[in-house]
């Protein structure tokens, strides 16, 4: 069997070396034009050309979660687009999510403030009652995210597409459902895939919606938020700030208002990390299953965008 690989943004090499560990009888190596056909291809981020000629695919094996700039490019007819499902990155997006809203919702910005002028002082406490946490996108990690913020005893209201029943979470589904869900919710966490369907989703028209003193902590893609909508809702104050680790241009401009915005903070897109060893694990386990005639996991349906 033969593997091809192209990743850009990271060295090849050491994931050269953990996928032969992993399948010791195939033969893998860097992608470079006019390679032999592989069997598979292990991505992220590829070259059109590699998948123009690299038509005999049965696997293409994306290294993140997230499918929609592969799904930009045009693939080969019977390759699975088969993504990573949670690999690690699962329990860091609920580390994530629960420290930007427990950081919102103690004020410990305010706190870190009054101790640079070293003024002891103390807030009111606030109910977490008023602090319902709406979680668009109740797949892999936003499940996660909901059970981690349950943990702090938060209401969750979770919103997807097709029903769902999760545990202590009240459940919206569809276009029809997404106004009261975010009327129900004060904290609004976005874990959605961006398909057609989702792209700007996150707007003046919905963020004004959700309960007065918002909060906003957009994890999935910079281009289901409006950019230009943000601000003058957080200068309103009908929204109270933003967590933002991911933007329509990455790396994010030095002159983009999001940087200096005091109610805003930015993170460079590593809310949750690709971690090599758990994602060569996996892509190694689907690989053998495919070998066996056997499902996997994780399969993308191109229609659906996700
Ligand atoms: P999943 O495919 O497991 O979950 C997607 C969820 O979104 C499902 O609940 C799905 O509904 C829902 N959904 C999709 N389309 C719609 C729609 N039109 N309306 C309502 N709900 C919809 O994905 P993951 O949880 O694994 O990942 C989510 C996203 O997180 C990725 O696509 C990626 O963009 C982003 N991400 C960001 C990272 C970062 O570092 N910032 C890291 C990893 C991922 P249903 O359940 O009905 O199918
Ligand atoms: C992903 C990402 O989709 O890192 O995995 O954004």
């Amino acid at each position: 069997m033969r593997i091809t690989v192209s990743l850009t943004d990271n060295r090849p090499e050491p994931w050269i070396k953990a996928l032969r560990d992993a399948l010791p009888d195939a033969q893998v190596e860097v992608w470079a034009p006019g390679a032999p056909q592989a069997d598979h291809a292990v991505v992220w981020a590829p070259p059109q050309q590699l998948l123009d000629e690299q038509q005999g695919l049965a696997g293409i094996f994306n290294i993140g979660a997230g499918v929609d700039a592969l799904l930009k490019l045009r693939l080969p007819p019977k390759a699975k687009l088969v993504r990573i499902d949670d690999g690690g990155m699962a329990v860091q997006m609920a580390e994530f999510v629960c420290h930007a809203l427990i950081r919102h919702f103690r004020e410990l910005d305010v706190y870190q403030e009054a101790a640079r002028d070293g003024e002891w002082t103390y807030r009111r406490p606030r109910l977490r009652d008023e602090f319902a946490v709406g979680i668009m996108g109740m797949g892999v990690l936003g499940q996660r995210v909901a059970s981690a913020v349950q943990q702090f005893e938060f209401p969750v209201n979770g919103w997807s597409r097709t029903p769902k029943a999760v545990d202590g979470v009240r459940g919206f589904a569809g276009a029809e459902q997404l106004g009261d869900f975010l009327a129900a919710s004060r904290v609004l966490v976005c874990l959605l895939p961006l398909t057609p369907d989702t792209r700007g989703i996150l707007n003046k028209t919905t963020l004004s919606q959700l309960q007065t003193g918002g909060y906003l902590i957009n994890v999935a893609r910079g281009g289901h938020l409006v950019e230009e909508d943000l601000i003058p809702l957080l200068d309103a104050g009908h929204l109270a700030g933003a967590t933002l680790d991911v933007f329509q241009t990455e790396p994010l401009p030095s002159e983009h208002p999001f940087w200096r915005h005091p109610r805003i903070t930015v993170t460079p897109h590593g809310s949750a990390r690709t971690l090599r060893e758990e994602t060569v694990a996996q892509i190694a386990g689907k690989i053998r299953a495919m070998a066996r005639g056997e499902p996997v996991a994780g399969v993308v349906d191109a229609a659906r965008g996700y």
